[in-house]
């Protein structure tokens, strides 16, 4: 008759998963000592039956709770050995870096987020990659139009599953169309978002920056809910009065079009006394085209809007009298450490 506790004592003695699953498997798997057990039982006599068929469902019982037991002892037992092993050591010393600091940028397009959520604009982020038709044509910009040129645009090497050419976005217009198809009029809307541009780089311009993009749609939109709410926008992300000029622009995507500069000024921290002032371009603006407005679907007799692209990393130069915009991205700690 089988031997359980023999089977028991061999359990005790197991030190890992491998030798558990093959005393398992001698005793309690398909080939079982246990299963057979109970078939030899068929030889037996009804006395005898009953007498071994008690003791093997104890015993089987038995086998189980220790096979359990086991089970979870050596698995927390191996847990702990690689944590154990992949300990870090707290007691490394410090790293003489003070890694983490303000960005600047970042704080202000999140208060700028902030600031339109509380005005009840919608906020969405689109993607960085995208068609030629969203950046471009979406916008009424034809793709004969020179800024659809290698000078301009940053082509990706792959192209969409209708083979279309992909480029990084060179403005968060490229998000109007879309949006205005998602959300349907009316609409108040922004997109803020990394744009990029091959461009020549100086203090005012980067080839990769952050822009805010703005679309309201309703009936009887006019330029000058387009102003005010510019305006009610610009104060409060600068958080200071700037002085602010608003003049005529093109853009193929609005008419009537305008920008709108703001006094820049450049303070010496040690002297207070001003080391610059001129205008600088903030951001473009003006009632959305109606071509612009029947390619997403909408009525242009119907509804109006308008529609704004703030560079955000122009803003934040402006707001904290910072002189060069690349210092933003660069990663030059003598920068980035002291905010
Ligand atoms: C545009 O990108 C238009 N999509 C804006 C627009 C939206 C007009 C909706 C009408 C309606 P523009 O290229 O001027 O326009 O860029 C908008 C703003 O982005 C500029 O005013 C400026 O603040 C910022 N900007 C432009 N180029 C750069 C650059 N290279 N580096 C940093 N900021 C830039």
């Amino acid at each position: 008759m089988f031997d359980y506790k023999w089977a028991l004592k061999e359990l005790e003695t197991i030190q890992t998963l491998e030798q558990l699953e093959e005393v398992f498997q001698k005793y309690l798997g398909k080939q079982w000592s246990l299963t057979l057990a109970f078939k030899e039982m068929a030889s037996l006599s009804p006395e005898e039956k009953k007498e071994a068929g008690k003791t093997l469902s104890e015993a089987k019982t038995l086998l189980n709770e220790a096979y359990e037991a086991k089970l979870q002892e050596l698995s927390i037992y191996q847990i702990n050995e690689s944590l154990n092993k992949d300990l870090v050591d707290f007691s490394l010393e410090k790293s003489p870096y003070n890694i983490w600091h303000r960005s600047l940028l970042a704080e202000v397009r999140r208060e700028a987020e902030e600031v339109c959520k509380s005005m009840w604009f919608i906020i969405e982020y689109g993607t960085d990659v995208v068609t030629k038709f969203e950046n471009f044509e979406s916008v009424n910009i034809p793709l004969s139009h020179p800024a659809t040129e290698m000078q301009d645009t940053i082509y990706l090497k792959e192209t969409d599953p209708r083979g279309e050419p992909l480029i990084l976005r060179t403005q968060t217009s490229s998000m109007q169309n879309f949006m205005i198809k998602k959300y349907g009029v009316p609409l108040k809307a922004v997109v803020p978002g990394k744009v990029y541009r091959y461009e020549n780089m100086d203090a005012t311009h980067d080839t990769m920056f952050y822009q805010l993009e703005g679309i309201v749609v309703d009936k009887w939109v006019t330029i000058a809910h387009a102003k005010h709410m510019i305006e009610k926008l610009l104060s409060a992300i600068l958080k200071k009065d700037v002085e602010t000029r608003m003049r005529p622009w093109y853009f193929p995507f609005v008419e009537p079009w305008f920008e709108i500069d703001a006094r820049y000024e450049i303070t010496d921290p040690k002297t207070g006394k001003k080391t610059m002032s001129k205008w600088m371009e903030l951001l473009g603006a003006g009632m959305i085209h109606p071509k612009v407005l029947e390619m997403a679907g909408v009525d242009p007799k119907e509804y109006s809007g308008f529609a704004f692209g703030m560079g955000l990393s122009r803003l934040a130069a402006v707001r904290y009298g910072i002189k060069d915009i690349r210092y933003f991205t660069n990663g030059d700690l003598r920068f980035a450490q002291s905010f």
